[in-house]
């Protein structure tokens, strides 16, 4: 039998199956070659022996990817969640945490929260954003009167496999996450022990599914996700809006930092790529530069 892990709890993992979650251990080769289950492992179960009812995971599956912070493998999509005004957005931060997704192999999606507060900005940041967030941005308000359905929209572009969630305090995470949470095939008494749970479990992840084969798990903190470990020629290839079909600089190696013939000065002047993606871009860019060359001095 296959199932994924959604929780891990002392050595016992909780392996979420077709036929409901079931708790095992794994088997013990995996000790000796030093492999660890982690949460969002895809693993096989079998009966540890004829006699009992109990399972072991006897096999991982191989990792298409997987972070540190959250400790988390087979991550399918970033759910960022940002607020319009108070707290201020920090886009170059989003910007990089959004490359590094991409640099996995990790789908985006962006969530504009507290839109109330300041609607021009939401408006702007959405228009920003809109060419490189793989399934949607939303600029939404979860204290508003259309809270419940904005919600219900941001659920329902929620791709497939497990979406890390990552905010900075007071965005309005918690507020998005109930909702998204709260209508899962599950009884209100389960639920509420689980996300009471999972509030004062910071140290150790869960995954929570919510129907149609999707997981949701939380980030540590917006500042904690993975950091860039690519170099600043790289960066660019991260930045989806940046390189579109058949696209061609006059040098190859155009770090699109000002060269002559670049191609990235016309997205800018069509509004493919936008002014505040470029900025940003031009400095997460000096910065790898400037780590490069003091990692050589
Ligand atoms: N104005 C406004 N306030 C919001 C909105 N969403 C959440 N809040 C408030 O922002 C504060 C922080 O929300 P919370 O969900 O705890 O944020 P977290 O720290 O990211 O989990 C709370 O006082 C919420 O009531 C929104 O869309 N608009
Ligand atoms: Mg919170
Ligand atoms: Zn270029």
């Amino acid at each position: 039998m296959n199932g994924k892990i959604i929780k891990g709890i002392g050595g016992l993992y909780c392996v979420a199956t077709p036929a409901g979650d079931i708790f095992a251990k794994p088997r013990g080769i995996f000790r000796k070659n030093s492999v660890k289950p982690m949460i969002g492992d895809n693993v096989v179960l079998s009966k540890d022996s004829e006699e009992t009812s109990d399972y072991v995971i006897s096999e991982i599956l191989t990792r298409k990817n997987s972070l540190v912070r959250p400790a988390v493998a087979n991550v399918d999509c970033a759910l960022f969640i940002i607020a319009a005004a108070n707290p201020k957005p920090d886009l170059l931060l989003l910007d990089k945490l959004m490359a590094v997704s991409v640099s996995k192999g990790i789908k985006t999606m962006l969530v504009i929260n507290k839109a109330d507060r300041d609607g021009e900005a939401a408006e702007d940041i959405k228009n920003q954003y809109k060419n490189c967030v793989d399934c949607g941005v939303f600029a939404v308000s979860m204290t508003g009167d259309n809270s419940a359905e904005e919600a219900e929209t941001v659920k329902n572009a929620l791709p497939e496999g497990v979406t890390v969630l990552s905010g900075q305090s007071g965005v309005g995470k918690s507020t998005l996450t109930n909702r998204l949470l709260s209508k899962q095939a599950m009884t209100t008494g389960e639920l509420t022990k689980k996300i009471e749970r999972g509030k004062h479990t910071t140290r150790h992840s869960e995954m929570f599914e919510i129907g149609n084969g999707r997981f949701l798990i939380d980030s540590p903190g917006f500042s904690l996700f993975d950091a860039m470990d690519f170099g600043s020629r790289e960066l660019a290839g991260f930045y989806p809006e940046m390189r579109p079909e058949g696209a061609s600089c006059r040098f190859q190696d155009c770090s699109h930092t000002g060269e002559p013939g670049c191609f990235v000065e016309e997205l800018l002047r069509d509004g493919t790529v936008s002014a505040g993606r470029y900025e940003r871009y031009l400095k997460i860019y000096a910065e790898l530069k400037e780590q490069e060359r003091n990692r050589y001095k």
